[in-house]
Order: C-alpha cells, then sequence, then structure tokens
C-alpha cells in the first residue's frame, strides 16, 4: 500500500527560536535587544558619553542627586535595604550609599558580570558596614533576591539614569510592578527620568560631534561577531539617531550603506541600501506619562525633583503601604 502523503510537514524546529537577535533581524522592521550595546567595551563608550557636553541627562542627574539626596536619605532612614538594576560603575550608588544614615544592605543586579564584581568588592571596602549582595542577572527577566542579613530599614529601588526610558511603555509597567511586588511592603522607588522633547538637543545628545555614541552604537556589530559568529563589516554601516515625536522617544539606528547580505550564526540577513537596525528605544515620557506609569504600577509619587530646565527629574515614590 503506497504510503500516504500527510499534509503537515514537520518542521525541523528553529535553531533560533527564542534568539531575540535573529527574531530582531528577521522582522520586518529590523531590531537588536538595547542590552547588546552593554559588552565590556560598551559599558566604557557608554562611561565616555556620560563625560560628553551633549548629553546633558547624566550630568543634570547628577546635579539632582547632589541637591535631593539629604531629603530622600531622610525620608528614607536609617538601615535601609537598596535593590539597584542595572547598576553599572555607581558613582550615583555611592553619592546614594554615602547619603543614607548606615544602609545595612546592598543589591546591584547587573549583565555586566565583570562590572558588578569591581563594583562590589569596592563598595565592600568603602562602607565595611554594608552587605553588598551582587546578582549577575538580567533585571528585566525573572530573578530571586538573595536572602541577605535582617535590616530593620526600609527598601528603596534605586533606577537612576532614564534607563526606565529603553523599555517600551508596556514593559516599562511590567517592570514596575514588579520591582515594587520584589521589593515588597513598605518600599520606596527612586527614579531617573528624561521628559525632554526638544529634537535639536536630543539629537546631539545621541549623536555627539566626537562620535562617541556613535562608536557606541557601532560596538554592537563587534559583539556580534564576537557572540554571534556574525559577518557585520562596521564600515559598512552608520550611526543615526532619529527623533520620533509622535511617540515621545529618540531610535537609534544603524544605517546599511549599500545593500549586503551578512550571516549571522549562520542565518543569512539581507539589508538593502539605507536600511535601518534599530538598536535602542529611549522614550522621553511626559512628566504625566511618568506619574501615571507610576501610579498604575503600584506607586505612589511622593516627590518630583525637576532640573532647571525642566528636562531630567527624579521621582521618589512609595507603595501605598508605605508607612508616613
Ligand atoms: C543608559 C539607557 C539611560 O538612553 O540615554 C546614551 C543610553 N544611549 N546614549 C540613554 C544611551 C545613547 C542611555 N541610558
Amino acid at each position: 500500500m503506497k504510503p500516504t502523503i500527510t499534509s503537515a510537514v514537520r518542521r525541523a524546529p528553529d535553531p533560533f527560536a527564542g534568539d531575540d537577535v535573529i527574531a530582531g533581524l528577521r522582522a520586518p522592521r529590523k531590531s537588536l535587544p538595547c542590552k547588546l550595546l552593554y559588552d565590556a567595551r560598551g559599558a566604557e563608550l557608554f562611561e565616555q558619553i556620560c563625560t560628553l557636553d551633549e548629553y546633558y541627562p547624566y550630568r543634570a542627574e547628577l546635579a539632582l542627586l547632589e541637591h535631593h539626596l539629604p531629603a530622600i536619605a531622610q525620608a528614607i532612614g536609617p538601615s535601609a535595604r537598596v535593590i539597584e538594576p542595572g547598576s553599572g560603575a555607581g558613582r550615583k550608588t555611592r553619592m546614594l550609599l554615602a547619603a543614607l544614615d548606615r544602609p545595612a544592605v546592598y543589591i546591584p543586579i547587573d549583565v555586566s558580570a565583570e562590572q558588578l564584581a569591581t563594583t562590589a568588592r569596592e563598595l565592600g571596602t568603602e562602607l565595611p558596614g554594608l552587605q553588598v549582595a551582587p546578582i549577575a542577572a538580567d533585571y528585566t527577566a525573572a530573578f530571586e533576591l538573595p536572602v541577605t542579613r535582617r535590616h530593620d530599614g526600609r527598601t528603596l529601588v534605586f533606577f537612576p539614569g532614564s534607563t526606565i526610558g529603553n523599555f517600551e511603555p508596556e514593559d516599562a509597567r511590567r517592570f514596575l510592578v514588579r520591582f515594587a511586588q520584589l521589593a515588597g511592603p513598605g518600599a520606596s522607588i527612586v527614579l531617573g527620568a528624561d521628559s525632554n522633547a526638544e529634537p535639536e538637543v536630543l539629537l546631539r545628545a545621541y549623536d555627539d560631534s566626537q562620535g562617541v555614541t556613535a562608536a557606541f552604537d557601532l560596538n554592537v556589530l563587534a559583539h556580534l561577531n564576537r557572540t554571534h559568529h556574525a559577518t557585520f563589516d562596521p564600515s559598512a554601516f552608520m550611526h543615526r539617531a532619529v527623533w520620533d515625536a509622535s511617540r515621545s522617544r529618540i531610535e537609534m539606528h544603524l544605517v546599511s550603506r549599500r545593500r549586503q547580505i551578512v550571516h549571522v550564526a549562520g542565518e543569512p540577513i539581507q539589508l538593502e541600501r539605507g536600511e535601518p537596525i534599530v538598536t535602542e528605544h529611549c522614550y522621553k515620557h511626559s512628566p504625566q506619562m511618568l506619574e501615571a506609569l507610576l501610579r498604575e504600577s503600584g506607586w505612589r509619587t511622593r516627590h518630583v525633583f525637576p532640573d532647571p530646565v525642566g528636562r531630567m527629574r527624579l521621582w521618589f515614590a512609595e507603595r501605598p503601604d508605605a508607612r508616613p
């Protein structure tokens, strides 16, 4: 009897299923996860970006912290537990921990394990009374908080730098809800957010005259050549910053200078001349949008501290079950 041909074609499992890199490069609007920007070289280049005149968010927030941390520390009280997603090199962290009254526990969470280890070691030496319990994890995904020594004080989530702007609004809400749950009853959050909407200022900040941001962006290709055996030629791409006023976001693009085929983990990716790969969204939520985001995520805004030009703000909020 002739074997019957069934219609169901059994597909070999897609080797790239779940690989957000390939998924992003296969999408009609090509994109890459922005966490790829932060390998060791990327983290170095971001440090440089923070020293640039054009990149105002870093300096503006530093000045806000200098000015308002004493009042925030007063409100938090002694023996606090500080949780910091995406801890980076820690200059702002040091300012916070120095302002707090004998903080008990510090939990930095970062994908860059090397940077995490350095920060933890240094802070452990600088603040002997502080227990540092680092977690090498992607804080946008689920993870467990480490069991640490008892702390009688409040829990504070510290999320500076306008990194909240890298999330799509729905993901930002999910992130804030999850950290409200993780931090527990009575917790507070200090969040830095840029609400600037001046296109010329923004485009200079995300495409600086020295080309540091361009190098930061193009470095993603070198990263993928290493991690995904890709065949990107960075000189065949150029960096571009785009302001999308309708969505209040800056986009970083890597634009293909010519028609080309790049192989990523053996998968051919065709790019047309002028075709962009989106490497980062930086939402510049209005203050109203930010207040709503916090409220809808279980955080009640207690104070908002704007910078003198009304771009960068420090948001100090707490869970409604926080005691006064
Ligand atoms: C670290 C995410 C806050 O969005 O301003 C800087 C990253 N990208 N220049 C930002 C970034 C381009 C930065 N964050």
